[in-house]
């Protein structure tokens, strides 16, 4: 997708402060250093759109990004942190399972999954939560760069096999791979919902 127009709307840190919305939604879900906002930035063409850390754990709230005046990523904070509270936990799940469960204009949910580790058990638990409230999801590989061609081959049919039969797209930020398969699989997404 050719993207003309990509700027930050809004952050919300608590369930009062999520903006209403004004497109179809796409959440983004991971856990903190997975390449949620290198995701963004490279679906984006923007170089900086999103900030990118390498001290996981500095987004806590959700972020909208209004793309083209057509549609809204939504950065969701990263999960499965261990240095967090159980407070902090608490306060998470409340605001993103609030945001997931009640938004109507949400469209699709990508999971992202390090393509070196594969899902672990909040992976499962959240594609788990999206299908018992309906939403349709991917999971999206990330940093296959990292990889040479044969262990993504091996790696890629592992998890394939571990997440049947939801859709695996491979990315990799860095390099652009997968990234207009993933547009492609979003636009088709939200085409479907917009119909049902
Ligand atoms: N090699 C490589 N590194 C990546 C890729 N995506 C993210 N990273 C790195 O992984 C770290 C965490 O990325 P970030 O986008 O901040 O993750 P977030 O916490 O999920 O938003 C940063 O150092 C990024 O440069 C990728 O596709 N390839
Ligand atoms: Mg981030």
């Amino acid at each position: 997708m050719k993207v003309t127009l990509a700027e930050f709307r809004a952050s919300a840190v608590t369930p009062a402060a999520i903006p209403a919305a004004v497109h179809p939604e796409v959440a983004i879900a991971g856990r903190s250093n997975v390449g949620k906002s290198s995701l963004i930035n490279r679906m984006t063409g923007r170089r900086s759109l999103a900030r990118t850390s390498r001290t996981p754990g500095c987004t806590r709230g959700l972020i909208f990004y209004n793309i083209n005046d057509a549609l809204t990523l939504v950065d969701l904070p990263g999960y499965g942190y261990a240095s967090r509270s159980q407070t902090e936990r608490r306060q998470w799940k409340s605001l993103v399972e609030r945001y997931l469960a009640t938004r109507e204009e949400l469209a699709c949910v990508l999971i992202l999954i390090d393509c070196r580790r594969g899902p672990q058990q909040e992976e499962l638990d959240l594609a788990e939560y999206l299908s018992s409230v309906g939403l349709v999801y991917v999971y999206v590989l990330t940093k296959t760069d990292k990889l040479s061609r044969s262990e993504l081959s091996r790696h890629g049919a592992v998890l394939r096999a571990a997440v049947e039969p939801a859709p695996v797209i491979a990315t990799s930020s860095e390099s652009g791979a997968g990234i207009d398969s993933l547009w492609k699989w979003i636009r088709a997404a939200i085409a479907t919902e917009r119909q049902g």
